[in-house]
C-alpha cells in the first residue's frame, strides 16, 4: 500500500490549520499570516484532496464588497488551478468580540440574528464552492456561570437557529446537510451540546433532522474523557457521520489539536479500522494546529504527518484483520457471536423464559481479549509475524 496521499483518499484541511499564527494565551503570533491561495497550492502539491474554510479565514471580518470579491475570486482561480475542493464550510461565530457571550445563543436577540444573517451569507457562498456539509461548532455558546445563561432557554433558542437555518437551505433550494460540531468546553467555561451523544439527542428535536448530524473531533471527545472510537460507532449507529475532524489529543487538559495520531496512537489505529470497516466515505478532515515551536518549514511537514499517519494506520488495520492469528483468537472470544440476534426468529421473550445456563460454568469463561490486544500492539508497532 503506497504512502502517498492521493485526492483518492480524500484528505482535506481547514484553512485555519496550516495557516495558524500560533498565537496563544500566553504568547504572540510565531507565523506570519498565511494566503489562503498558497495554502490551495502547498496542500495540493502534497496529495491533498480539498480544503475547508470559517467565512472570516477567506475574507476577512467587515471586508468591504469589493474586497469581498476579490477574495473570493482569487481563491476560485486557486481551486480551478489546483483541481482542489471544498467539501465543507463553517462560519466564525466565535472570535468577534459580538460574539462574546454566544451566536445562536447570545443573551442579546440582535447578536443572534446577525450571527443567522453570518452563517445564511456564508452558506450561499458554500454551495457556490460546491460544499456539502456545513460544519456548526458552537465555540461560544455556553456559559461561565449558571446564573448566566438558562441553559433549558438556551437549547430552545439553539433549536429555533438551526430551524431557521434549515428552512433557509430548503427555500433555497440547497442539498447542503449541517454537522454540529461537539466540544465539553473552550473557550466557554461549559460549552452546549458537549459529546456526540448531547448532539444527536438535540438533533432529533429538530424540525428537520434529517437535515443534521454531527461532525465529532478526536481531541474533543477525548477532553471529555470519553471514547472517541465508541462515539464514532455511535454516530454511525445512527447515521449521523456527515463529517469527522482528525487530530490528537493527550486526554482531558486544554485542546491540543495535535497532528493525527501524536496523541493516543492506540485510539487512532483503532478509529481508522472502524472508518475503514464501515467504509466512511467522507472526507478526511485534519482540524489541528502546527506546533506554535514550528517554522513554515514545520507547518507542511506537520500537514503531511497527518495524512501519512492516516495511511500508515490504514495499512496496519487491515494487516490486523487479515492475521490468521487474529481471526483465530476473536473467533476464541467469541466475537462474531455478538452479531447473532438474541432471539432466534420466531422466538419471544417467553422462550427466554424457558432457558437454563449453567451460571457458574459460565462464570468461568476465559475471553482472551489480552491476546486480541497484545497483536493490535504489535500490528501498530510494525511487528513482523517471525518475531
Ligand atoms: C474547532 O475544532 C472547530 C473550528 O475550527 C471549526 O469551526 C470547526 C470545523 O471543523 N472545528
Ligand atoms: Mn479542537
Ligand atoms: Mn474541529
Amino acid at each position: 500500500m503506497s504512502l502517498t496521499p492521493t485526492r483518492e483518499d480524500k484528505f482535506t484541511f481547514g484553512l485555519w490549520t496550516v495557516g495558524w499564527q500560533a498565537r496563544d494565551p500566553f504568547g504572540d503570533a510565531t507565523r506570519a499570516p498565511l494566503d489562503p491561495v498558497r495554502t490551495v497550492q502547498e496542500l495540493a502539491s502534497r496529495g491533498a484532496y480539498g480544503v475547508t474554510f470559517h467565512d472570516d479565514d477567506l475574507i476577512p471580518f467587515g471586508s468591504n464588497e469589493a474586497d469581498r470579491e476579490a477574495h473570493i475570486v482569487r481563491f476560485k482561480k486557486a481551486l480551478s488551478d489546483t483541481g482542489m475542493k471544498i467539501p465543507m464550510a463553517t462560519t466564525n461565530l466565535f472570535s468577534h468580540p459580538i460574539f462574546k457571550d454566544g451566536a445562536l445563543t447570545s443573551n442579546d436577540r440582535d447578536i443572534r440574528r446577525f450571527a443567522l444573517m453570518k452563517v445564511m451569507r456564508n452558506i450561499d457562498l458554500a454551495v457556490e464552492l460546491g460544499a456539502e456539509i456545513y460544519v456548526a461548532w458552537g465555540g461560544r455558546e455556553g456559559a461561565e456561570s449558571d446564573g448566566a445563561k438558562d441553559a433549558y432557554v438556551a437549547l430552545e433558542r439553539y433549536r429555533e437557529g438551526f430551524n431557521i437555518l434549515s428552512q433557509f437551505v430548503i427555500d433555497r433550494g440547497y442539498s447542503i446537510k449541517f454537522a454540529i460540531e461537539p466540544k465539553p468546553n473552550e473557550p466557554r467555561g461549559d460549552i452546549f451540546l458537549p459529546t456526540i451523544g448531547h448532539a444527536i439527542a438535540f438533533i432529533n428535536s429538530l424540525e428537520h433532522p434529517e437535515m443534521v448530524g454531527v461532525n465529532p473531533e478526536v481531541g474533543h471527545e477525548q477532553m471529555a474523557g470519553l471514547n472517541f472510537v465508541h462515539g464514532i460507532s455511535q454516530a454511525l449507529f445512527h447515521n449521523k457521520l456527515f463529517h469527522i475532524d482528525l487530530n490528537g489529543q493527550h486526554g482531558p487538559k486544554f485542546d491540543q489539536d495535535l497532528v493525527f495520531g501524536h496523541g493516543d496512537l492506540k485510539s487512532a489505529f483503532f478509529l481508522v479500522d472502524l472508518l475503514e470497516r464501515y467504509n466512511y466515505q467522507g472526507p478526511k478532515h485534519f482540524d489541528y494546529k502546527p506546533a506554535r515551536t514550528e517554522n513554515d518549514k514545520g507547518v507542511w511537514e506537520s500537514a503531511t504527518a497527518n495524512m501519512r499517519t492516516y495511511l500508515l494506520l490504514k495499512e496496519r488495520a487491515l494487516a490486523f484483520r487479515n492475521d490468521p492469528r487474529v481471526k483465530a483468537a476473536m473467533v476464541d472470544s467469541h466475537i462474531d457471536q455478538l452479531e447473532i440476534p438474541t432471539l432466534s426468529s420466531g422466538e419471544s421473550w417467553k422462550d427466554i423464559e424457558l432457558d437454563s445456563i449453567d451460571v457458574e460454568a459460565a462464570g468461568e469463561r476465559g475471553y482472551g481479549y489480552e491476546k486480541i490486544d497484545q497483536l493490535a500492539i504489535e500490528h501498530l508497532m510494525g511487528v513482523q509475524e517471525k518475531e
